[in-house]
């Protein structure tokens, strides 16, 4: 049986150097149905029965670019057996904004903390055990462009897709959000095909247009949800798609405080 893993991750993180890296010259370009957005394929090297997709390069899986629209679609709805998150660890609290969003999807997912090398140039570090930690997920540091830990990343991939492992997250929202999370799941419970509800929850709570019009729910249980939203939206006094905006960046904060150490960072403050 085949392995299908996608390469997800921010523009210029290093994903088409990975990707080449992993599948050498077996690979196929196209496009993605119905839109000009370039589709790579490609087959991991050695290993036949694994296929590597390359998705576009994006910040969020919310709806607003094609690229997004495209990346979340394949993730949704063909379901990889595992996912590897490639970041730019020099630029690791940007790019983390969309690994907390591919840890809840529901699939395994690995990140591959890329441009290690230049972390390293750099004089900063990143203590792995901790970010692991912190994020439930596997991590392996590469670099890319020299060719390090591409393969152990791939074969990690390929582990936990046999193991059907999801990843784990670590993150939960303050408590008014994951009480209304709970009962948007509870609500929608049964009527949602075969999307990860926790996921959906959280797109049902930013009112995320383009996931409420592809589940088109019935309408008293549509109106109960939009209920729970403005709840939660009123007590917390900020609309849907910012609370959970501003919660992810304060993970991130927390994630960043703990777990990377910039050498700048301490210079600038011992001064
Ligand atoms: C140029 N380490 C370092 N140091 N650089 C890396 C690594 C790594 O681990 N991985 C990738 N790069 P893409 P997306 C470039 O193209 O794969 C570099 O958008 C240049 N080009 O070589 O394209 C990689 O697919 C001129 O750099 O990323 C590339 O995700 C001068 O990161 C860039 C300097 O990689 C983006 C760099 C003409």
């Amino acid at each position: 049986m085949k392995v299908k893993i996608a390469l997800a991750g921010n523009p210029n993180s290093g994903k088409t150097t990975m990707f080449n890296d992993l599948t050498g010259s077996t690979q196929y370009v196209g496009n993605w149905p119905g839109v000009t957005v370039e589709k790579k394929e490609g087959i991991l090297k050695g290993q036949k029965e694994v296929i590597i997709q390359d998705l576009p390069g994006i910040y969020s899986l919310s709806p607003y670019t094609l690229e997004e629209v495209v990346a979340r679609g394949y993730l949704i709805n063909e379901k990889p057996d595992a996912i590897i998150n490639i970041i730019d660890a020099s630029n690791i609290e940007r790019n983390l904004y969309l690994s907390t969003q591919l840890l809840e999807l529901g699939i395994p997912v690995v990140m591959a903390l890329n441009m290690i090398d230049v972390v390293r140039k750099n004089g900063d570090t990143i203590d792995i055990q901790k970010l692991k930690e912190l994020l439930g997920c596997e991590i392996v540091e590469t670099s890319a462009l020299k060719g390090i830990g591409s393969k152990e990343v791939a074969q990690k991939a390929v582990e936990l897709a046999n193991a059907k492992k999801a990843a784990a997250p670590k993150h939960t929202f303050g408590t008014g959000v994951e009480d209304a999370l709970t009962k948007i799941e509870n609500t929608v419970k049964g009527k949602t095909g075969n999307l990860n509800e926790r996921w959906l929850a959280i797109k049902l709570l930013e009112q995320d247009e383009k996931v409420m019009e592809e589940l088109s729910l019935d309408g008293g249980t549509l109106k109960a949800v939009t209920d729970i939203v403005k709840e939660c939206e009123d007590s917390l006094q900020d609309d849907g798609e910012s609370i959970i905006t501003n919660e992810r960046y304060n993970y991130i904060s927390k994630i960043m405080k703990q777990a990377v150490h910039k050498k700048n960072r301490t210079q600038k403050s011992a001064t």
